[in-house]
């Protein structure tokens, strides 16, 4: 059975995921695309076989041609096109963030919850980049011991001037926060922040985190660093650490320097990760199994840790993070 996908939103991921959908999974078609901008739909389309643009996202994802929708068109449209998916009963695959607000993410949990099915995945693709997965299967063997910090730096070469505060967390931290509680296996319960020159800029802010077990978790993420996009991160264990520097593996040397060389943005460095987060809801669509990677409680647990972030920022405190209980569809 061909997975025939309808994508949501045609920008910079959704056209990513349009081209890998086409050419590097297995098993999927895509077969429909809508985009507020018609003309970038209808080139996206093109590009990939038979696909159609369509003039309304509603009518995408009730589409026969579409058995699976994804959704990567603005953060504050997420939550609208889940609930449609959920209601229509298709599985859906929506970027990061589930939804930027609390509440919007409880409302997609208590309508996966009156499904009854699990439908929602969160595009949190760094739980399927093989260097995170290599250091998750080393602390799950008990290699280090028990995990005591983890430290994480997240740099993007730029942001738009409109991107600071509230959103260098909800965009681009959020990654880590998503990360901490998979890598952890444990849920984070306050969090702290702080802004380096008294706050003369957010475009770098340190976040700390504690989990629920004691671990402690710091990230700098600074969404102007000029130089290229640069992640990284040391988990630290009672025997020993593991860490992950800045992809490529290989070190040029010329001119009396050694160095690697650093992409400009996150799509060469998380490429794996992408296509590797796609062939598995794929295939997993196509064998009738749950999905893998975050699920919907994921998707509402990083929200809620990133809004804690944002009011630790606005308010200069330690926020305690305080959770919904998890329902059963989740367990
Ligand atoms: C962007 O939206 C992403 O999702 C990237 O993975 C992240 O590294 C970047 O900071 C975000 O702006």
């Amino acid at each position: 059975m061909t997975v025939g996908v309808g994508i949501i939103g045609t920008g910079v991921m959704g056209s990513d995921h349009a081209r890998l959908l086409a050419g590097a999974v297995s098993g999927a078609a895509l077969t429909a695309v809508f985009d507020v901008d018609q003309q970038r739909a209808a080139a996206v389309a093109g590009s990939a076989g038979s696909a159609r643009a369509l003039a309304d996202p509603i009518e995408l994802i009730h589409d026969d041609a579409v058995d699976a929708v994804l959704v990567a068109s603005s953060d504050p449209t997420h939550e609208a096109f889940v609930l449609a998916s959920i209601a229509a009963g298709k599985p859906v695959l929506c970027e990061k963030p589930l939804a930027p607000t609390v509440d919007g993410c409880l409302r997609i949990l208590d309508a996966e919850a009156a499904s009854g099915r699990r439908l929602v995945s969160v595009g949190f693709m760094r739980r399927y980049d093989p260097g995170y997965v290599d250091m998750k299967t080393i602390l799950d063997s008990g290699e280090i011991g028990a995990a005591l910090v983890l430290h994480c730096v997240h740099r993007n070469a730029s942001a738009p001037a409109s991107r600071f505060r509230g959103d260098v967390i909800t965009n681009s931290a959020v990654h880590e926060i998503d990360l901490a509680r998979w890598l952890l296996d444990d849920e984070i319960v306050a969090a702290s922040v702080y802004t380096p020159r008294a706050g003369a800029t957010r475009d770098i802010q340190i976040l700390v985190l504690e989990s629920a077990t004691g671990v402690l978790v710091d990230i700098e993420v600074f969404v102007n660093a000029r130089y290229g996009y640069d992640v990284r991160c040391e988990l630290v264990g009672e025997e020993g650490s593991v860490s992950l520097d800045a992809a490529p593996a290989t070190e040029l040397r010329r001119a009396g320097m050694a160095g690697r060389r650093l992409p400009g943005d996150w799509r060469p460095r998380f490429a794996e990760a992408y296509r590797r987060e796609l062939q598995d809801w794929i295939e997993r669509l196509r064998n009738n199994r749950n999905p893998g990677g975050a699920d919907g409680w994921d998707g509402y647990s990083a929200t809620a840790v990133a809004q804690a972030c944002v009011a630790a920022l606005e308010t200069n405190t330690r926020q305690e993070v305080k959770l919904t209980a998890k329902p059963h569809l989740y367990a």
